[in-house]
């Protein structure tokens, strides 16, 4: 299955596209006065996928669950597919040294497996899913963070999503650079072939196609927290400690 697209950003993607089509088709047919009422028309619409969002407003997409229990959420409509050839991962900002590792790299890298139930905040939940990756922790002690460093901001090869962390969240032992997801590669649809995976967070904060950490001074809203969600997305009963583990295991 493909992702699909955010309504909000591809008014004329979104599973209303055929109305929205039909309405600037009148609108056309209305000569100079309709092509004169199509900006407020363009607005109305985007009210009403608003409202159709509120339903589930992290954005959804794939609506349909996997048979895996999983759904599939993109902000945007289409995502580069990145491979053992192409893909790489940059470590930037207030760094001792700028870092990039290719998935060759990532997998060279000791791998932590963690199974923890995942949670997004309209409610949907997959339990006991394994993931597997290179902790994050392990990838900032080996670009070394400046002094002045304080958070991340995770950035996406889809071009849009952002998130963050904070350095004493980041360096948790149960966030992961994740290679894999329920035991195999991540598929594309997930994210792959590198994801974020924050155990003890809501999902949001899992980035998917993970290409950028950069080191800033300060927490950078990311996007759907510049659209109202939490900044800290703890899930609830989550160890809030720094360094709390959560069900931590090597491979
Ligand atoms: N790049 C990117 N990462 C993302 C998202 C997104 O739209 N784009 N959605 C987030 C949200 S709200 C959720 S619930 C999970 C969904 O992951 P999944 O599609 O693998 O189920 O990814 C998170 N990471
Ligand atoms: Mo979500």
């Amino acid at each position: 299955m493909t992702e699909q697209a955010e309504p909000e950003n591809t008014p004329d993607g979104g599973p209303g596209a055929p109305i929205a089509r039909r309405t600037l088709l009148g609108v056309l047919g209305a000569g100079a006065a309709g092509l004169a009422a199509a900006p407020y028309l363009q607005a109305g619409w985007e009210k009403v996928l608003a409202k159709a969002s509120q339903a589930d407003p992290t954005g959804l997409t794939g609506l349909l669950p996997n048979p895996g229990g999983f759904r599939y959420y993109s902000i945007v409509g289409s995502v580069p597919r990145k491979n053992d050839t192409n893909y790489e991962l940059r470590i930037d900002g207030l760094v001792d040294k700028v870092k990039t590792y290719t998935l060759a790299d990532l997998r060279a890298l000791p791998q932590t497996r963690i199974v923890h139930d995942v949670q997004c905040t309209d409610g949907w939940r997959v339990e006991n899913t394994p993931f597997e990756g290179v902790k994050l922790s392990d990838l900032l002690d080996d670009a070394g963070v400046a002094a002045a460093g304080k958070a991340l901001q995770f950035t996406s090869f889809d071009g849009a999503y952002t998130e963050n962390l904070t350095l004493e969240q980041a360096r948790r032992a149960d966030m992961l650079v994740a290679l894999r997801m329920q035991d195999a590669p991540i598929t594309h649809e997930h994210g792959g072939p590198v994801r974020l995976y924050a155990a003890p967070m809501y999902f949001y904060k899992s980035a998917k196609w993970l290409s950028g950490i950069t080191v800033t001074d300060r927490v950078v809203p990311g996007y759907w927290e510049e659209r109202g969600y939490d900044i800290d997305g703890w899930l609830d009963g989550a160890d809030k400690q720094a360094g709390g583990s959560g069900p931590v295991a090597g491979v």
